[in-house]
């Protein structure tokens, strides 16, 4: 089959040695096998089509790859498929200032097109620890969220336009960056979230935001989970928030240790909110957290008095997700609606604690979205398979919490490899369903990322 791609492609485009095979074969995601055949980095949208008309032909299958930033193994490849690269299809092709629309190849990445709008003046405003390494292909295919999406919503929000290949071998150039578009079906929503099993993203038009205002950051120690809302709804009133952030006194200790930082407050507290919002908002943010302390729902916080300062306390946020790396962490990211959160998190927090006694619980997230990150930490004397087994065996337990509220088991992350045996928990019957004839449709040979997403 190599020699074949080779023919298609070329032989540069093509690796089947054992490191390429390891380091494309998977993403940021423990425990499951990595197996592919070839790994191909075409170089163009009709080097794509080829490459699906190939493997209609060969009944080859397709694993879509991108930064490999992942946590649901949406881009692991474990039953010898054909890993397509995205890693040179990397090229910002153009820039229409009158529309601020900038048409990005799928392998740029994330980081890379934020600094092209700021050197525009403008403002790509989805934003995550992963940015450096992310693209926007795969930011595509799991409608990625991060930090601002209270203020600046999803990535959905900013994709005007997009090229894509079908598992069919179609090209299809939909909407074009237009911003009106009332002609039926807009398949250009239903490729975002997709995670790459419905077609092959190979340029997105995204939309670009005015540059904001410069940003201060807070962190307060909020004892209690229910005041963290009580503390959204003070400062929300007045101040324009970019991000509503928090994290548990554990997710801190585990950053603090890893990055050897130093506490933000004097004291510890069970919970910390971190908040990004307009400078020009500093008087009415002073004000709410006056009122927060006189309320007794915050006991202290800090303020960013420069760039490095803010960069600095996001670091306590956004370090995190590495720092718990080390221990294998069993991973959800849920969401419920805003208000229900603090009655969510107690109820998970007391059937982890009652069942798993022997388990660390690591919360973080974006709270003030109502998507929060449960990371169950690996105790050092269990294997990774067996702590990945427990994890998968509380799952049900942990989600029928999550759809009594009607919440959704995979917030911003997917659902890959990851979360597929509880979809149902999620989505009704009836919605899998179509998503099943959706799948076939467009899909009809089913080589597009196989085993992701639908059982
Ligand atoms: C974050 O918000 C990322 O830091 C990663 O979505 C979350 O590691 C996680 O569970
Ligand atoms: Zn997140």
């Amino acid at each position: 089959m190599s020699q074949a791609l080779s023919d298609l492609l070329g032989s540069k485009q093509v690796r089947t040695d054992p490191e390429s095979l390891k380091n494309y074969g998977k993403d940021w995601t423990n425990g499951f096998t990595v197996a592919p055949s070839a790994i191909v980095f075409p170089e163009s949208n009709d080097q794509v089509v080829d490459l699906v008309r190939y493997a209609i032909d060969q009944n080859v299958q397709l694993v879509p790859s991108g930064g490999r930033t992942g946590l649901s193994g949406g881009a692991v490849a474990g039953q010898g498929e054909v890993v397509v690269s995205f890693d040179r299809m990397n090229k910002i092709l153009d820039f229409n200032a009158e529309d601020r629309l900038v048409t990005c190849q799928a392998g740029v990445i994330t980081q890379t097109l934020q600094e092209f709008a700021e050197a525009q003046g403008l403002f790509y405003p989805v934003d995550f620890a992963s940015a450096g390494s992310s693209q926007i292909g795969g930011n595509v295919s799991t409608n990625a969220g991060g930090i601002k999406v209270i203020r600046y919503g999803l990535t959905r929000d900013w994709v005007a336009g997009m090229r894509v290949v079908t598992g069919g071998g179609e090209l299809l150039d939909c909407n074009a960056g237009l911003v009106k578009n009332a002609t039926g079906y807009d398949l250009r929503h239903l490729m975002i979230g997709a995670e790459g099993t419905l077609g092959l993203v190979c340029e997105v038009d995204v939309r670009l935001a005015a540059m904001p205002e410069p940003q201060t950051v807070m962190v307060v120690g909020v004892p209690k989970v229910e005041d963290l809302l009580a503390v959204l709804q003070a400062f929300s009133k007045n101040v324009t928030l970019s991000a509503f952030e928090f994290f548990s006194d554990l997710a801190l200790a585990k950053v603090q240790a890893h990055r050897d930082l130093p506490s933000p407050l004097a004291e510890s507290v069970a919970f910390y909110a971190l908040m990004e919002f307009d400078t020009s908002g500093l008087d009415a943010a002073s004000e709410a957290f006056n009122d927060c302390m006189e309320a007794g729902w915050v006991v202290d916080g800090v303020i960013s008095q420069s760039d490095a300062q803010a960069a600095a306390l996001w670091g306590l946020r956004e370090g995190i997700s590495e720092s718990i790396a080390p221990y294998t962490p069993y991973k959800n990211d849920l969401s419920v609606t805003i208000k229900q959160v603090p009655e969510f998190l107690r109820d998970v927090d007391r059937y982890v604690a009652e069942s798993y006694p022997d388990f660390e619980v690591c919360w973080y997230g974006h709270i003030g979205d109502g998507n929060l990150h449960l990371n169950i930490l690996k105790p050092d004397d269990m294997s990774v398979e067996d702590f990945m087994a427990q994890g998968h065996a509380m799952s049900p337990s942990i989600f029928a919490l999550v759809e009594e509220r009607k919440g959704s088991i995979s917030a911003e992350h997917g659902v890959g490899l990851l979360k597929k045996d509880f979809l149902g928990y999620t989505r009704s019957e009836a919605e899998i369903s179509l998503m099943r004839g959706l799948k076939d449709l467009f899909d009809p040979h089913q080589i597009l990322n196989p085993g992701k997403l639908l059982v």
